[in-house]
């Protein structure tokens, strides 16, 4: 039951504008969750799984031109259009929120509106924060339940306060022309209509933590990452975390959980994972950066997790879970994905929920052959994951030592390298960029910036995010982490990865770690600091001395190249890029000389 005199206000305005047949209050409880499951697979928009094999699970499939992030139809509604920056589409907010109220006025006829509250953060931390999504999808409301905190006790925790999150999603007729996601930083207020997908609909998770988030962090002196948080454990039992930034699907749900290779685990090391996606990270009051996962569950993308690649993902998705657009195996009645296994079922659906031939799989089409659709997901509990650490639900967060930037470059960056100091380290992460994949709508495989991997999430100015990181920086001193940039995707001439990955990338994780504690060396280049080659430990992996050299190469030309690209992508910042970034920039020129 709701008090907040706030919510309640907002609650009711947004009942006579959408018009539902019914409201209905999610408290959290498990029998009102088996209800709206029942009901669910009555109407046909999820399907129930083999209870026996996959105990919990369920199967949902989204419209077919609704299967990733819209970045285009993606609006930072900002008063001034100068503070959303050129690297967000922008709407003034009284013509965005009169388009958007036109579109969901009366779009609930005949249908539930569902009120959601929930927490981004454990429930009544001093690092957590909460909002109120209205729905008409259950697929939303149970997605919403495993990725957040939900229920009656978030609505005790707010109080009479005012601060807290609204969000409005309409599922209206999923129009692609209709579809917008739309974000009022300076209102706390995220609409989002026309569509079912994820990333589009669970306001708690892009839309709030990381656009609403980070623009909340730059003015109250905290940041909001699109980023994985895990410990490393080595054989003394001590505990160190590493906190990375990729961007979507470009490693960080496989880098979270890795399983080290058996040489390492034998030895005693371990991999912790506090999360896979978001990060919030404030300064402690011992001066250290701490870094809290906001959400509550994986939304994880599903081909190619495996037995071998991400085993404690695909134990997390063994029960309790929603798959995604993945494909169903009629036999057995449980899901299928490319790369989950080499025995594509025989008498299946695909994604499309059509009769599916494995053999007709064309490499070239993928998302009209496959079983799943390469933007695939599955949600699933966090507490499923077998190497969930025990601080996640610590509201104080862990103490970082390294934030690593990465991306997927199959030439240019080095398997890693660490930046030259926190400020350079920001350059090295304002210059990020990668191909691109069927996580957003649009082509796959073409470079682009992608600062940090918040170009889609960055709730405000890019450049003054720069500036932000950079004051971050100022106020660590001493104490802020080191920052290091990897690339687990570099290919030979063919195309191939030229590093195994996966558990392997442990030995980079390290290395990393070593530099933090000042116990190795390492060699100069142009762009920072690189291993060297014997201190980077290839025992028992399929990688040769001259590979590894090549893994590690700086090429001048290459990056000779690569300053230009940078120069057109700064441009757009004009003079709001911070003087210490063009210097930087500078510095990295003079260098390649
Ligand atoms: P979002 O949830 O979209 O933010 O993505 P993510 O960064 O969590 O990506 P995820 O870990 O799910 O990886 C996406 C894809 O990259 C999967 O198909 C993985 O199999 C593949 N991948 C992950 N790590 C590696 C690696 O070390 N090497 C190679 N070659 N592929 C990898
Ligand atoms: C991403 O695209 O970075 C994701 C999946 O993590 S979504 O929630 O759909 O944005
Ligand atoms: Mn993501």
């Amino acid at each position: 039951m709701i008090t907040n005199k706030s919510v309640l206000a907002w609650i009711d305005e947004m009942k006579t504008l959408v018009n539902p047949d019914n409201v209905v209050f999610i408290d959290g409880s498990e029998s009102q969750l088996e209800e709206l499951r029942a009901q669910a697979v009555k109407s046909g928009e999820m399907i129930k799984l083999n209870e026996d094999l996959l105990p919990g699970c369920y199967l949902h499939r989204t419209a077919v031109n609704d299967v990733a992030r819209v970045e285009g139809r993606t609006f930072i509604c900002s008063k001034k259009e100068e503070d959303a920056g050129p690297t967000n589409n922008w709407m003034e907010p009284k013509k965005a929120y009169e388009m958007l109220f036109n579109i969901a006025k009366g779009s609930y006829a005949g249908r539930t509106m569902y009120i959601i509250p929930y927490s981004m953060g454990p429930v009544g931390s001093e690092f957590s924060k909460i909002g109120f999504e209205l729905t008409d999808s259950i697929y939303v409301v149970l997605n919403m339940v495993i990725m957040t905190r939900v229920g009656q006790e978030v609505v005790d925790a707010l109080g009479d306060s005012e601060d807290w999150i609204k969000g409005l999603h309409c599922k209206c007729n999923i129009e692609e022309e209709n579809r917008y996601i739309c974000h009022f930083p300076e209102d706390n207020y995220i609409i989002s209509v026309n569509s079912g997908y994820g990333g589009n609909v669970l306001l708690g998770k892009k839309c709030f933590a990381l656009r609403i988030a980070s623009f909340l962090g730059k003015n109250e002196g905290w940041m909001a990452e699109h980023m994985l948080i895990l410990g490393l454990e080595n054989p003394q039992g001590e505990i160190k975390y590493i906190a990375a930034a990729f961007p979507s699907a470009c490693g960080k749900t496989n880098l979270a959980m890795l399983i080290p290779p058996e040489k390492y685990r034998k030895l005693g090391y371990k991999v912790w994972c506090v999360g896979d996606d978001i990060a919030w990270m404030r300064i402690g009051s011992d001066g250290r950066l701490w870094a809290v996962n906001p959400e509550n569950g994986f939304f994880g993308v599903a081909p190619g997790t495996n037995e071998n690649s991400n085993p404690n993902a695909l134990a997390a998705t063994r029960k309790n879970t929603i798959f995604t657009n993945v494909a169903l195996n009629l036999d057995n009645n449980t899901v299928w994905w490319e790369g989950l296994d080499k025995n594509p079922p025989k008498n299946a659906l695909n994604w499309k929920g059509e009769k599916w031939d494995y053999t007709k799989y064309d490499k070239a089409d993928k998302v009209n052959t496959s079983g799943a659709h390469p933007n695939s997901r599955f949600t699933a509990p966090a507490v499923n994951c077998p190497c969930i650490s025990s601080e996640f639900n610590s509201g104080k967060g862990v103490p970082i030592s390294a934030i690593v930037f990465g991306g997927r470059r199959a030439k240019a960056a080095p398997l890693v390298y660490q930046s030259r100091s926190w400020q350079n380290g920001v350059f090295v992460g304002s210059i990020m960029a990668s191909e691109t994949t069927a996580a957003a709508t649009g082509a796959v495989g073409v470079v682009r910036n992608d600062p940090m991997a918040m170009k889609p999430f960055c709730g405000y100015h890019m450049a003054d995010y720069f500036g932000h990181w950079l004051e971050m920086g100022k106020k660590l001193g001493d104490k802020a982490p080191k920052i290091f940039n990897v690339n687990w995707f570099r290919t030979d001439d063919e195309g191939n990865f030229i590093w195994p990955g996966f558990g392997d990338n442990m030995r980079v994780l390290n290395w990393i770690l070593a530099r933090c504690e000042d116990k190795v060396d390492a060699v100069e280049t142009p762009i920072g600091y690189v291993p060297n080659i014997d201190d980077l430990d290839i025992e028992g992996v399929d990688v040769s001395e001259e590979t590894l050299k090549e893994l590690l190469t700086v090429d001048k030309d290459v990056w000779t190249k690569e300053t230009e690209n940078i120069a057109k992508f700064y441009e757009q910042f004009g003079d709001r890029l911070p003087k210490e970034i063009k210097d930087e920039f500078e510095g990295l020129k003079n260098r390649l000389k």
